[in-house]
């Protein structure tokens, strides 16, 4: 079957990230930083999915669980045979659920990695025939404008699973969800996953997993640094750190240097002193009405939260108001 012709590349032509630039920015601060976009290289890619493995990361299987319960329910507020646009185009398992319960007639993902999106399309385009693909290159993390398709009456479905909001603090989410509200009509629905406050205990081990595959997840940022930027960081000097901020209502990561010591990344050196961290990652959480709030302020109307028995989780539908 000819998949190419149904599937069309929009190439917003995102600024490729100068990974260089921000390793020295970061650590010229007085308070050490990277930013988390910078975990996901093949290695880090293949950390992530295994972290979504672990008994402790109950994430990624809670929200899964959450959409195959709700598929129908979303399909009926969602509406059929529209267009279904994802931002960050990530696992398929989710996808093609809403594939399956939506039967859209055009799936619109959003990405900034253009030859791992395509690839993933070319297979989507080959298991669902009817289906119609537009590939979005562009960063989403920017304002972005979405290409112009021709809606006739087709309503327009959003999707950002896995609180990957949590990435962003709470002014950079509502900004975020001010531009989806933009590519959005009137009526058109926003379906997003959010992890939500609870036990810190629960948090604070789905970001410790006894198997050690978050702190390899972490401590890949420095591999990734001697790799490509020929840094000399010493791996074993330096401990993977995650705790919930109950304050601020976020998971910290840190690298925490072990001891004192200096590090050269090209040409410039940095010095730790012993206990000194670099702070890598904040997820933030969130109670219902928070999240809510914010939707509220970014021009949604919530319609409906589901969550698992244990409100681990919610899945959002929210629609444009
Ligand atoms: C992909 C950003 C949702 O914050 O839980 C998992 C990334 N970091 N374990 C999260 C992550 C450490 C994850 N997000």
């Amino acid at each position: 079957m000819n998949t190419l012709a149904k599937l069309r590349l929009h190439d917003l032509a995102p600024p490729q990230d100068d990974f260089l630039a921000a390793v020295l920015d970061g650590l010229g601060r007085a308070r050490k930083t990277l930013p988390c976009k910078f975990f996901y290289d093949e290695a880090g890619s293949a950390l992530f999915d295994a972290i979504c493995d672990t008994p402790e990361y109950y994430p990624t299987r809670t929200e899964l669980g959450i959409l195959t319960a709700a598929a129908g329910d979303i399909a009926d507020l969602a509406g059929r045979g529209g267009v279904l646009v994802e931002y960050g185009s990530g696992s398929s398992r989710k996808t093609r659920l809403l594939l399956d319960a939506l039967a859209p007639a055009l799936y619109m993902p959003i990405d900034i990695s253009r030859e791992h999106m395509l690839a993933a399309c070319h297979t989507l385009a080959q298991d669902y025939s009817a289906l119609h693909l537009m590939a979005v290159c562009a960063d989403y993390t920017r304002p972005l404008r979405l290409p112009a398709v021709a809606r006739g009456g087709q309503k327009r479905l959003a999707f950002f699973p896995g609180s990957s909001i949590g990435n962003f603090a709470p002014l950079e989410a509502l900004r975020f969800l001010k531009n989806v509200a933009q590519q959005l009509a009137p009526d058109d629905g926003f379906l997003i996953g959010v992890d939500l406050k609870k036990d810190p205990a629960i948090l604070n081990a789905a970001y410790n997993d006894t198997a050690g595959v978050t702190a390899a997840f972490n401590l890949n940022l420095l591999a990734r640094c001697n790799r490509e930027l020929g840094a000399d960081f010493n791996l074993a000097a330096f401990t993977h750190r995650a705790f919930y901020n109950e304050a601020a209502g976020r998971i910290e990561m840190h690298l925490e240097s072990t001891r004192e010591q200096r590090v050269q990344i090209a040409g410039q050196v940095f010095g730790f002193v012993a206990g000194e961290t670099i702070h890598t990652e904040n997820s933030y959480k969130y109670r219902p009405d928070e999240f809510r709030h914010l939707a509220v302020q970014a021009g949604f109307e919530p319609q409906h939260l589901w969550t698992d028995v244990d409100t681990l989780f919610g899945v959002l539908y929210l629609r444009r108001r």
